[in-house]
């Protein structure tokens, strides 16, 4: 640092005029008089949650003055209320997710407070989940790179610069989540242009460094990344904190890989209104952490070299208080979200998949194919027609070493789905990403934040788990939490369900109920060649994520084939298909278990039963219009799938049928499904536990005989 002189006007320190510094000040008083006021209103109920920022601000406005508000994008922590200030977020928006208003531009009273969003400053929403806004970082900085290498996509200068970078920051207790691992992972991998801040003061909750990092030092641990900047600071040091925001921007902005700063920091006011520090730390403990509180120290730097006046300080703080106040009566006097507008925002209120926009006519080219080249032709045709699209996984691309292409035929896919594509597309646009589903997930919705549209593979259903923080909390929510300000439309294609003899338990899972349980996300699960064609063109152009759930037994038979229905062909979602007519019975059903009833439904003729199968094709939404009707003319149901029945997506429809449409059964809705263990390995054990043709035809006759 130049030598700091007495005086007021001409000298710098680290660049900074005296009223730069003066600002620097503000701000961080600023935010702590914001925490102080919301402990207050929390304390007389007027708001409902409370977490501060106290303690974090010397390196929080200095990251803030070294990056770029509106250019840079951002995934602040909870306590980033400084960096919030200073990018732009004023106190009378900060006070209005406090109290829950609708005006709140971060959620419109759907998120508690602290957790930052604003479209203007590139702010993108965050969530309460401890890292999984990492990972979206390294989605958002992928995005960058991606619009700075493939010039096909038509707008992308409005939509990147060259220079930009992702900040996200989080807690050194947050860096034990393995999402946090993965983030890194793929980050130095890829050399993203992304800055990570880990804000450690030390604590997460009650429960101390040590505890969370072996060594009590995450920067030790994560020096061995290749190409990885990384800086250990005093963050309750501004100057420290400027210099070493300042050289990890320059380091990122230069191209060079991503960046790591780690400060030390202090936490005074708790974790949070709902904990009580000295419960756990001792006074010694809380008094030494109270010398290195940043306002004191930057306070102190300032009146011992004569850059403010007691007078100064003083007023300083009138004018902060006074700021604030009128905040707070402006926030507490803003209009309340309407009740009526609880279920507002969950999808695209743009883009209505189920529209008959959805609905174009096949032009089928006279050649049976598989659903395995159906969807495989539609990826391809889709992403000549959007050059936004960018497809990744595990094996998806042909060959990740790329001298190897033109002398073998490459892999595309365990199951051969994405065959070809990167051969088509090249390597920006399709590539082979680490064993990390969260990773795959969360850098989908990173870069759907960033209007890229991912269509990422999950290998298996069955290891789709490690991602589930990602959908549910994150992928499905984002519209919803954000007020309709952010969006990650994306698909998430997966290879789902049994009867493969030999699958056992982790390659035969079904699970789509799981998933309907979700709000915000939609769910296609096709039947056919064709319709698995015209419901994935949908899922890609819909402006909602679309988990895309493909059966793997039903990849290459013969009875699904279908004629390739053209570039164009779309099916609109929640638009069933019913594949046979009959009078006595209907037949409730979806993917495997389509077939299998159809089989059940010709057996039971013989019987003189008319049977009806209706492919609800989509689960969410679902086409109960169809069911309905279907109902109201056979006044018999049985719902046929492949998950256990317990707690199946057939309870749903049953409990539904069973409520709405009571005065038109003639029999009781019945259910047919695996029994409630895992798929079993051997074929024998399987063919047990999967519902097979006889257990439907079984049903029917129940059913129709009632
Ligand atoms: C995945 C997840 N697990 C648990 C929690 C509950 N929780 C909220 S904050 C927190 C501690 C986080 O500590 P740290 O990352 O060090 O940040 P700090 O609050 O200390 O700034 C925990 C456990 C959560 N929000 N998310």
């Amino acid at each position: 640092m130049k030598a700091v002189l007495n005086g007021r006007d001409a000298q710098l320190v680290e660049g900074l005029t005296r009223d730069q510094l003066l600002g620097v000040l503000r701000c961080m008083v600023l935010s702590r008089k914001l925490d102080d006021k919301e402990i207050q209103l929390k304390n007389q109920s007027q708001i409902f949650f409370q977490i501060s920022g106290a303690g974090h601000e010397a390196v929080l406005v200095a990251a803030g003055l070294t990056l770029r508000s509106g250019y840079d994008w951002f995934y602040p922590y909870y306590r980033d209320r400084a960096l919030c200030l200073q990018l732009g977020v004023t106190p009378l928006e900060m006070l209005l997710a406090g109290v829950g208003s609708k005006n709140d531009p971060a959620s419109g009273g759907r998120q508690m407070p602290s957790h930052w969003g604003h479209t203007t400053f590139n702010i993108v929403s965050g969530s309460s989940p401890t890292g999984t806004q990492v990972l979206q970082a390294v989605g958002s900085a992928e995005a960058t790179v991606i619009y700075s290498r493939v010039p096909q996509i038509p707008d992308r200068e409005s939509r990147f610069k060259d220079d930009e970078i992702t900040y996200v920051s989080l807690g050194e207790g947050a860096t034990s989540e393995g999402e946090f691992w993965e983030a890194l992972n793929a980050a130095c991998l890829r050399r993203l242009p992304v800055l990570f801040l880990v804000e450690d003061n030390g604590y997460a909750i009650s429960v101390p460094v040590e505890v969370q990092t072996p060594g009590g030092d995450i920067s030790r641990l994560v020096r061995s990344f290749p190409g990885l900047h990384v800086d250990s600071i005093d963050g309750t040091d501004f100057f420290a904190s400027l210099r070493a925001m300042r050289d990890a921007a320059a380091y990122v902005r230069a191209r060079k890989g991503p960046a790591f700063v780690h400060a030390r920091v202090i936490r005074p006011y708790s974790h949070s209104l709902s904990d009580d520090e000295k419960l756990y730390k001792t006074p010694a403990e809380r008094e030494a952490e109270a010398t290195r509180d940043p306002i004191r120290r930057f306070t102190e730097f300032l009146t011992q070299n004569g850059l403010v006046t007691d007078e100064e300080l003083a007023a300083l703080a009138a004018d902060v208080e006074r700021e604030v106040n009128e905040a707070a009566l402006q926030a507490l006097a803003a209009p309340k979200p309407a009740r009526n507008t609880a279920e507002m925002w969950l999808y695209s209120p743009d883009v209505d998949p189920s529209s008959s926009a959805f609905e174009t006519p096949a032009h089928p080219e006279g050649k049976l194919d598989t659903m395995v080249s159906a969807i495989n032709r539609t990826l391809k045709d889709e992403m000549a027609r959007d050059a936004r699209i960018v497809i990744f996984g595990e094996d998806v691309a042909d060959v990740s070493r790329k001298d190897a292409l033109p002398i073998v035929s490459g892999k595309g896919g365990v199951f051969k789905l994405t065959h070809g594509l990167q051969r088509l597309y090249g390597d920006d646009r399709v590539f082979n990403a680490p064993i990390a589903e969260a990773s795959i997930v969360g850098r989908g919705v990173g870069m759907a934040v960033r209007k890229l549209k991912p269509v990422v593979e999950i290998q298996f259903f069955d290891y789709i788990w490690p991602a589930m923080m990602q959908i549910r909390d994150e992928m499905s929510i984002m519209r919803y939490r954000s007020g309709n300000t952010w969006s990650c439309p994306m698909v998430i294609r997966v290879p789902i369900g049994g009867y493969l003899r030999g699958g056992g338990p982790y390659h035969s899972q079904s699970g789509e109920s799981i998933f309907a349980h979700c709000p915000g996300v939609r769910i296609a699960y096709p039947s056919t060649a064709i319709d698995a064609a015209g419901l994935l063109r949908t899922a890609i152009r819909c402006d909602d994520p679309v988990l895309f759930l493909e059966h793997k037994h039903l990849y290459r038979q013969t009875y699904n084939k279908g004629e390739y229905p053209g570039k164009d062909f779309m099916i609109p979602f929640g638009k069933a298909s019913l594949r046979r007519e009959g009078d006595h019975v209907l037949v409730i059903t979806w993917g495997a278990l389509v077939q299998r009833s159809l089989l059940a439904a010709q057996q039971a003729e013989k019987d003189h039963f008319s049977v009806a199968v209706l492919d609800l094709r989509t689960i969410v939404p679902y086409d109960w219009e169809a069911i309905a009707a279907h109902v109201k003319r056979t006044n018999r149901v049985v719902i046929a799938h492949e998950d256990q029945v317990m707690c199946g997506f057939g309870a749903e429809l049953a409990a539904r049928i069973a409520g709405e449409l009571f005065e038109h059964l003639d029999a009781p809705v019945k259910r047919v499904g695996a029994k409630n263990v895992p798929v079993a390995y051997h074929p024998d054990l399987e063919e047990a536990i999967l519902p097979q043709s006889s257990d439907v035809l079984k049903a029917i006759r129940e059913t129709a005989r009632y």
